[in-house]
């Protein structure tokens, strides 16, 4: 491949709901451009960004591929995102590493809530982008109607730069209103606009210049004294008010079918930022913040945006370079882990394919081989000036599973197995949970977790089970209470004996408190540290069920010793059995974590959130609606979450989102105290078998 310099280049993302042809479409980009001689199909499994097994088996895009394509002296690097829910980590990184995107909706579906997570994001990362009407030759697609959905929606004004040439199996071409010409299929040549489609033609070429004359003074002067607009008057102006988000242009076209593919990509050439031109970021140096753009003479400064580990290929780093020039040979610093990595060549991806190449430019995508300390989420850079980029904020994963190996071989490899999963997904994380005593993965979703088990799997030969995590309940007392243990063995030789009277008061703020209070030297304070060992152990695991003690005062306050008999063995005994004694008879009650939730769901559905909330035990502590969204706060228990990821999905279509964080801990009522006491038997009853 060639070397494209910054103006040369854009880095383009396709973002939209799940199914909406992004995958195809850049079929169509590299069979119309002769990278490919025939453009692959999802259900063939062989295209181009979908080549990971699991996508190829599921038929979606899981990750975002790079694709570049070479047209008309240009390098566009299509960054194909997933459109499922479950993987917005990949959205997120390919958007915040773009400088533009389309917006891509089905010509039947219309907007959906994918288009509006992709269209949110495309806001918070201040892209300038297209919207593109797909898949137009479909049976029932309607523009007019697509368009509209999109429309209320957004607040930002639409503007056609085309008009489709028929619909459905009618869809021939495209209009262009730049050129005011028809183009057929693909689109690349030129001809009359047929005469039926003459008058809508010029009333939206009128709209559209309008448009473009607000984005230059002297082209609105120009405008407005009654003079002609020229082509280039009209892509400078359009090309501004793009880029200022002010306006997003509308295309059509079918990908599948071919139809549409050359036009789009001419607007892309024409009106979508270079690097160059696109948002500058601002980087943290050693003497405070400095402002980087797409520049080779810049200092050097690469955004590592996706890592990839194939036991096969090894280990993969995608980067794009925000400022400075890159060749094959550099030694790189790597300021957030402080370590030095030395380059093996630099490499132009497209799919899983790389091609070696010298140098890359300012502002363009690569990836490099072997970099073994650097992570998602680095920045390369010059040793002598080290630069750091901004982590762009990925949204909190609260789909938990826990996670027990399928053998006892691959017992010792889950954690090593889950750090590499982990490692290349920003929206998954793992951790041991002290608690329950568990092993907790935690993604976006059922699918999202479902892909990672599969890979662990199938390349790393890792088996793992998942299971609904436990729910760290706690035991503690609701009353005063009092025991007295004697622990005597005459075995033989020496004996044990120890004798502790001791006394439980509930503790308000605190997990454990232990008091000596001896008078008169009944038992000698050398024992105590004994006696409390013997508490501590039973507080691992209470006599409800079996979980952890917390809020209790222990006061020892009497006893007994023997001068040859005792020993701190003995006493130990004696602590633990005078305590467990005294904790049934304390009133003991299990406490539950309650989470604070805040829901975020449109308006419509926020009579739904409700209903669903009472079922859950759930106390509401707020409602507030504004703009079309219903914010609900309340105090839930979290044993009623573990799977609200996917219940807000279905109440909601996938429009509503949550969060949740701990809160503090209550007693469980008495009705699911029962349930939780036989679930705990029957799992003590399994673990016999
Ligand atoms: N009729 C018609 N079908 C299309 C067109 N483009 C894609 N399809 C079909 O629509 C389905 C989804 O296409 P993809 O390209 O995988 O959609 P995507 O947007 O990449 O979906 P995700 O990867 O899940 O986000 C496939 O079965 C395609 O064959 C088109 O222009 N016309
Ligand atoms: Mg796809």
């Amino acid at each position: 491949m060639k070397e494209y310099g910054s103006k040369n280049i854009r880095n383009v993302t396709l973002v939209a709901h799940s199914s909406s042809g992004k995958t195809i479409l850049t079929e169509a980009f590299l069979h119309f451009t002769g990278a490919t001689t025939r453009m692959g199909k999802i259900s063939e499994g062989n295209t181009v960004s979908d080549f990971n097994e699991e996508e190829i088996r599921r038929e979606i895009s899981l990750y975002s591929a790079v694709v570049p394509i070479e047209y008309k002296d240009v390098k566009i690097n299509f960054l194909d995102t997933p459109g499922y829910t479950d993987f917005v980590g990949e959205l997120i990184s390919a958007v915040s590493v773009a400088d533009s995107a389309i917006v891509v909706v089905d010509a039947v579906s219309g907007f959906e809530v994918g288009t509006e997570i992709a269209w949110n994001y495309c806001d918070k990362f201040k892209l300038p982008r297209f919207l593109l009407i797909n898949k137009m030759d479909r049976e029932n697609a309607d523009y007019q109607k697509a368009l509209s959905s999109v429309q209320n929606y957004s607040e930002t004004r639409l503007i056609p730069l085309q008009i489709p040439w028929g619909e459905k199996t009618d869809f021939k071409g495209i209009i262009d209103l730049i050129t005011m010409k028809a183009y057929a299929g693909i689109g690349n040549t030129p001809e009359e606009i047929p005469a039926e489609f003459k008058e809508a033609a010029e009333t939206a070429y009128t709209e559209l210049v309008e448009a473009a004359a607000e984005g230059d003074d002297a082209l609105l002067e120009k405008y407005l004294e009654g003079g002609e607009l020229s082509t280039e008057d009209i892509i400078k102006g359009l090309s501004s008010v793009i880029h200022d988000g002010s306006f997003v242009p509308v295309f059509v076209a079918a990908g599948g079918a071919e139809i549409g593919v050359a036009p789009l990509l001419d607007a892309v050439n024409n009106l979508l930022p270079s690097p160059e031109n696109a948002n500058p970021v601002a980087a943290k140096g050693s003497s405070g913040e400095e402002i980087l753009k797409a520049d080779d003479s810049g200092p050097l400064a690469l955004y590592v945006w996706k890592t990839t580990a194939d036991p096969f290929v090894g280990k993969q780093t995608y980067f794009k370079i925000y400022s400075g020039v890159l060749n094959a040979d550099m030694r790189l610093w790597n300021q957030s882990k402080e370590i030095e990595e030395r380059l093996g060549g630099i490499f132009v991806p497209s799919g899983k394919d790389t091609t070696p190449i010298t140098t890359l430019h300012s502002g363009d995508i690569g990836v490099v081989p072997k970099l073994s300390g650097t992570a998602t989420g680095n920045t390369l850079s010059d040793k002598t000036h080290p630069l750091e980029l901004p982590i762009p904020e990925y949204p909190k994963s609260l789909y938990q599973v826990s996670i027990e190996p399928k053998t006892q071989a691959d017992s010792t490899k889950i954690s090593p197995t889950l750090t590499r999963l982990c490692e290349e997904d920003m929206t998954l994380s793992w951790h041991q949970e002290h608690a329950t005593r568990q092993t907790i993965l935690q993604g976006m979703g059922g699918q999202h977790i479902d892909v990672a088990i599969r890979r662990a799997e199938s390349k790393l030969q890792v088996g793992l089970l998942t299971a609904l995590p436990r729910v760290p309940y706690r035991e503690t007392i609701t009353k005063n209470a009092e025991a007295m243990h004697r622990h005597k063995k005459q075995s033989g030789g020496s004996g044990q004996f120890g004798e502790v009277s001791l006394r439980l008061a509930p503790l308000k703020d605190g997990d454990f408190e232990f008091k000596n209070a001896i008078f008169g030297g009944s038992i000698s304070s050398s024992y105590m540290p004994a006696i409390e060992k013997g508490i501590k152990n039973v507080m691992k695991e209470g006599v409800i069920a079996g979980y952890t003690v917390t809020g209790i005062t222990v006061e020892v306050f009497d006893g007994k010793e023997h001068p040859v008999d005792s020993k701190p063995i003995a006493f130990e005994m004696a602590g633990r059995e005078a305590f467990k004694k005294a904790l049934k008879e304390a009133s003991p009650v299990l406490l539950e974590p309650i989470m604070k939730v805040k829901i975020i769901v449109p308006e419509e559905n926020m009579g739904d959130i409700l209903g669903d909330m009472n079922t859950r035990r759930a106390r509401v502590q707020g409602m507030d609606t504004e703009k079309g969204h219903s914010t609900v706060t309340a105090n839930v228990p979290l044993a009623e979450m573990l799977r609200y990821t996917t219940d807000l999905r279905s109440i909601t279509g996938g429009r509503g989102v949550f969060e949740m964080e701990e809160s503090h801990y209550e007693v469980v009522p008495a009705h699911v105290t029962q349930s939780i006491i036989d679930a705990r038997d029957k799992e003590l009853a399994s673990k016999e078998d």
